[in-house]
């Protein structure tokens, strides 16, 4: 319909934006990375991110969305670098369609080297849906492929769905994000307690590392520093900054 032929112009005319939003580490508040997310305005009103993302899988845009993604984040990462400040880690969300797209592999990490970044830098943020895909062997070619070419995988919104724990160990997964369903009550629900410490040692166990998403409050912090929690993502550290406005937030860190 004509919100898809919109998407479709908006991506063709380079109008695809990202925004960063920073991640820091418990410990120590320092900045360890950014999780790159779409944003889009269409007549001076912003799509809401899963909107543009539904649309493009909807039609054959996921693969060029994500493309436009991509180049938006390299060229962010080039810029804080040509001003002597480094990025981290970087996570892209990335969709099932890319993952089963044969050449997806090869052009991400096509696309890091011509920049001049590294596939250590680059995480890719997959969902519990990719994980649980067991009919797409093509999946975890991909996964695989990058995951020896040094690029970190990291699951999504985990405890929203069905995957569990061993589901994990079927992929390289080196990054829980914890859903900001379950940081939301942390300190005051008991269960949510539970919940984030059961989740975040057994990831330790299996040497991966915690992302608590949706970090708003110094209280929920630091419930989930004492939780042994890794790295934080939320409003009280930062809000997704777009890339034209992030020199701001550079000044800060230094
Ligand atoms: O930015 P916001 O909170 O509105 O994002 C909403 C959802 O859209 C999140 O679940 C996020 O993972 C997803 N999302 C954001 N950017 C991208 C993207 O570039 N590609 C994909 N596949 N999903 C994205
Ligand atoms: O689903 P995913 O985690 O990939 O998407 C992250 C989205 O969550 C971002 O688009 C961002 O707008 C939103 N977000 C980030 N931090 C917070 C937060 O602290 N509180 C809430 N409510 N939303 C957040
Ligand atoms: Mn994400
Ligand atoms: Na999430």
């Amino acid at each position: 319909e004509a919100m898809i032929e919109a998407l479709r112009r908006a991506i063709a005319q380079g109008e695809i934006q990202v925004a960063m939003q920073p991640q820091t580490r418990f410990v120590d508040r320092g900045h360890a990375g950014f999780e790159a997310l779409v944003r889009w305005q269409k007549d001076n009103q912003w799509v809401p991110a899963a909107d543009i993302v539904s649309l493009a899988e909807q039609s054959d845009l996921i693969c060029a969305l994500g493309h436009a993604v991509l180049s938006g984040t390299l060229n962010a990462m080039s810029a804080m670098k040509r001003k002597d400040f480094a990025p981290g880690k970087v996570a892209v969300n990335v969709a099932a369609a890319q993952l089963r797209n044969p050449n997806f592999a090869k052009e991400l990490l096509d696309a890091v080297s011509a920049h001049g970044h590294r596939a250590s830098e680059i995480i890719i943020e997959v969902t519990e849906g990719v994980i649980l895909d067991r009919t797409s062997e093509a999946i975890g070619v991909t996964l695989n492929r990058l995951f020896e070419a040094g690029v970190k995988i990291a699951l999504d919104d985990f405890g929203t769905g069905y995957a569990s724990l061993t589901h994990l160990q079927r992929y390289p997964v080196s990054y829980i994000k914890i859903d900001r369903s379950f940081v939301k009550d942390v300190g005051h629900n008991r269960g949510c307690n539970a919940i984030v410490r059961a989740v975040t040692s057994l990831a330790h166990s299996l040497g991966m590392e915690v992302v608590a998403e949706g970090v708003e409050t110094p209280s929920q912090y630091q419930s989930l520093l004492e939780m042994g929690c890794d790295y934080a993502q939320g409003y009280l550290v930062a809000k997704p900054i777009l890339t034209e406005e992030i020199d701001a937030y550079l000044l800060n860190c230094k």
